[in-house]
């Protein structure tokens, strides 16, 4: 079996970026444990702040930052974190030579649900600053904690899944990710129908209609309402997740994050044969204004983004 040391090792000759993963890797293990303890010790509720997004935050949000942050400080190689939970970018270490973005505990509004969380992570080259493309990305990841604790991390070349054993290893259970291109999966939150726009309504109608209508095959709709969790059952078995520009959303350019939300999924989903776009361009290559920028969502099997994209094209 092979762990994530050795497979960083084997990915990549960077051995700050190595150290940057695995310290992001400790931390979703530390988090991993709290929120195993979380019920018990009553800290599923909130924390009686707002983060800049102006979202009511959990107490598990600003735990899960901490930790985050407690790993990074210790790691003289990132210069900078930026987090959903952090109103500005904080500068860690003025010798670092990484960047990293995160979403210290993303779908945190499940927590007491004890439906599956995560740590989502981006990495980038501090000389670029955090107002780089998604292109550039040096690597991404994300640790799902459900059943068990999953962390998903690509460098440049494949997407790999390591979970982590009781005694704490993380051991690689998949080399090489692979999003199925066709799919009969996907996900989108169908109440907001009436927000949707030309694309998306078609889109959907025409899986809905399933093998009666022009897509010729049934459709099944999962929406978790926690991207890791939509986002891992597509990269273990194919989908596509939808949140796209809606009547409600465009006035802040969409609804999930571009830095440490949208790019890290989008650089694991490529990476593993799977498709991005925010419906008229790849998200990888959306620049950048706003460490907090918002950005319409649509990745997942190739065959289900080309056909929404398809319907933009018609737009
Ligand atoms: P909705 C969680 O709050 C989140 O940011 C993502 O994890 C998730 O995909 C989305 O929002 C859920 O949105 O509209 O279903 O509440």
């Amino acid at each position: 079996m092979t762990d994530l040391a050795q497979w960083l090792s084997a990915q990549t000759d960077d051995a700050d970026l190595g150290k940057a993963i695995l310290s992001m890797a400790a931390a979703g293990a530390e988090i991993a444990a709290v929120l195993r303890e979380a019920p018990i010790a009553g800290q599923t509720g909130l924390a009686g702040s707002d983060n800049v997004q102006g979202e009511a935050q959990k107490a598990l949000d600003v735990i899960s930052n901490d930790i985050v942050l407690n790993h990074l400080e210790a790691n003289a190689a990132i210069s900078i974190l930026v987090s959903e939970e952090l109103d500005e970018a904080v500068e860690l270490s003025s010798q670092g030579r990484l960047i990293v973005a995160t979403d210290p505990l993303d779908g945190s509004s499940n927590l007491d649900l004890n439906v599956t969380v995560g740590t989502i992570f981006s990495v980038l080259a501090n000389a670029g600053g955090p107002l780089q493309k998604g292109r550039a990305q040096l690597a991404a990841g994300y640790v799902a904690y459900g059943p068990a604790t999953s962390l998903v991390v690509r460098i440049e070349g494949p997407t790999s899944i390591f979970n982590l054993s009781d005694r704490g290893e993380w051991v690689q259970t998949v080399a090489d990710a692979k999003v199925p291109a066709a799919s009969g999966e996907f996900a989108i939150n169908t109440a907001r129908e009436r927000f949707w726009d030309a694309a998306t309504t078609g889109y959907v109608r025409e899986n809905i209609a399933g093998e009666t209508g022009p897509a010729g095959k049934r459709y099944n709709m999962r929406w978790v309402g926690s991207m890791v969790a939509d986002v891992h059952r597509i990269l273990m078995r194919g989908g596509v997740f939808l949140y796209p520009l809606d009547s409600e959303t465009v006035t802040k350019g969409g609804r999930l994050r571009l830095l440490y939300e949208a790019n890290p999924m989008a650089w694991l989903v490529q990476g593993a044969g799977g498709r991005s776009t925010t419906g008229t361009q790849d998200i990888l290559e959306v620049e950048p204004v706003d460490i907090h920028q918002r950005v319409p969502v649509i990745l997942g099997s190739a065959d289900e983004v080309k056909r929404v994209e398809e319907w933009y094209e018609r737009e």
